[in-house]
């Protein structure tokens, strides 16, 4: 643990037994509760829309301008959706947060619900997860008993139902709107936006939707006050986050940090490359964000900083990748993964992600030519911003960054005949 690291979300993770309600109690847990339902909701609403805090989910979204765009004089129910849907390759923060600190979650359902007025919340969860789902079920069971959820919470008048639903494994149903269709018993496909939830999303009532460590991020909020969240990150991007570490690094793990930090301070906490290795590429949110180079070791993780440099922050996954890795075997592996769960609604995405492994599997093999190349170019022009909701632009943002930064590898594969890379050499993507 060093100065630049700010655990907040992160910091009872190594309490004993942190996931019970006596441990989260035992360290002030559920007090912003109590201080949340003595509050107006509206000025909740206002409180976190001071406090600056952005969607983590990946497009950095301000969580209370999306609280503020439900319609109060609808007559129809509220919903709270937290997304929990983590499937995005390389994003390992919110797992880890409901496994260690499922009680960090529910505390801030039930005050998001309160604030947005909803009197049933659902927690979306990735169906492959047993273990997390479970887990969330215990502390959502144990919420009730405490009498912290369920009919009159605390005397005060308020009703909230939470569920934890289960999903059945599909990427796209951490798209907002593939998982209202799912959560409404459908397969999940992504509907056409706008309307956007907020005005009509599950069973076409107002809805919020909100990644987990964006709820999880509320209760110390409350307990401290926007002025303190601001304090940490940078001018538009506010706070402390958590950013996943995986790949090719000494200690891959979740490292919670203000937003603004850099890859080479993170590597600096995480013991750096692997031994004897040195940085080759990085994705700065998981594979659909473009992928960015040890030029980049200085660039600030934040929505701007990343922006500025051409990517995306995304999810906050660094993927870390030294020299024995082979560029055009990982853009081609994360295309495979696109193609296989692209939902099929659109043509672009569908058709697209098709052509786009057809093509890289070809110069992968040095079996192209160099007129593959800009195919496979042209394929992502037509594909970006085509499609009906962000896989396909996903998709195709590792495929134009690496030839960007890596166009001499993919050539050298054409004039080797095949992979130059000895496949042993790297332990990813063997
Ligand atoms: C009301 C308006 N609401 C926007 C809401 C909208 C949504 C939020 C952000 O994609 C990105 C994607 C992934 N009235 C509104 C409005 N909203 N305008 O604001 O919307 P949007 O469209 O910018 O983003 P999105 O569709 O939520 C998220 C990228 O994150 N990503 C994450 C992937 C991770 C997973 C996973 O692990 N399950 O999917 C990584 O980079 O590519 O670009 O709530 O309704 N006028």
């Amino acid at each position: 643990m060093t100065d630049t690291l700010t655990p907040v979300l992160s910091d009872n993770w190594d309490q004993e037994r942190s996931w019970t309600l006596e441990a989260y109690e035992s360290t002030g847990g559920y007090g912003a509760l109590r201080t949340a339902l003595g509050m107006a909701p509206d000025d909740l609403i206002s409180l976190v829309k001071d406090s600056g805090l952005r969607g983590r989910g990946g497009a950095g979204f301000p969580t209370g301008m999306k609280w503020g765009f439900i319609p109060q004089d609808n007559p129809k129910p509220k919903y709270l959706v937290v997304n929990a849907d983590e499937s995005e390759p390389g994003t390992c923060k919110d797992m880890p947060l409901m496994m260690a600190s499922p009680h960090t979650l529910v505390e801030g359902v039930i005050i998001s619900a309160f604030a947005i007025r909803a009197e049933h919340a659902f927690i979306y969860v990735r169906g492959e997860v047993l273990h997390v789902i479970r887990r969330l079920q215990r502390a959502v069971q144990e919420a009730y008993l405490a009498g912290h959820i369920g009919k009159d919470i605390h005397g005060t008048g308020y009703n909230l139902e939470v569920t934890v639903h289960a999903g059945a494994g599909a990427y796209i149903c951490g798209e907002e709107t593939a998982l209202l269709d799912s959560l409404e018993g459908r397969r999940g496909q992504p509907r056409l936006r706008p309307p956007f939830p907020a005005v009509a999303g599950l069973y076409s009532s107002p809805t919020v939707i909100n990644n987990v460590e964006s709820i999880a991020s509320v209760p110390v909020i409350v307990r401290n006050g926007a002025d303190w969240f601001g304090s940490m990150g940078t001018e538009k991007s506010k706070g402390m986050t958590l950013y996943s570490l995986s790949g090719h690094v000494t200690r891959p793990g979740q490292y919670e940090a203000p937003l603004g930090i850099t890859l080479r301070q993170l590597l600096e906490v995480a013991g750096g490359v692997r031994e004897g290795h040195e940085l080759k590429f990085w994705t700065p949110g998981g594979s659909s964000t473009p992928i960015l180079t040890a030029a980049h070791l200085d660039v600030p993780l934040d929505y701007e900083g990343v922006g500025a440099a051409g990517s995306m922050l995304g999810t906050k996954a660094l993927q870390i990748f030294d020299e024995t890795t082979c560029v055009v075997r990982a853009t081609l592996r994360w295309t495979e993964f696109y193609k296989h769960e692209s939902c099929g609604k659109c043509t672009p995405c569908r058709e697209g992600t098709w052509w786009l492994v057809q093509t890289l599997a070809r110069l992968e093999k040095g079996q192209g030519t160099e007129a593959d190349l800009e195919k496979v170019l042209d394929q992502c022009d037509n594909i970006l911003g085509r499609s009906f909701c962000a896989l396909a632009d996903g998709a195709v943002s590792p495929i134009a960054s690496s030839i960007e930064y890596f166009r001499d590898e993919y050539v050298a594969h054409l004039e080797h005949g095949g992979c130059p890379f000895d496949p042993a050499a790297s332990t990813l993507f063997a």
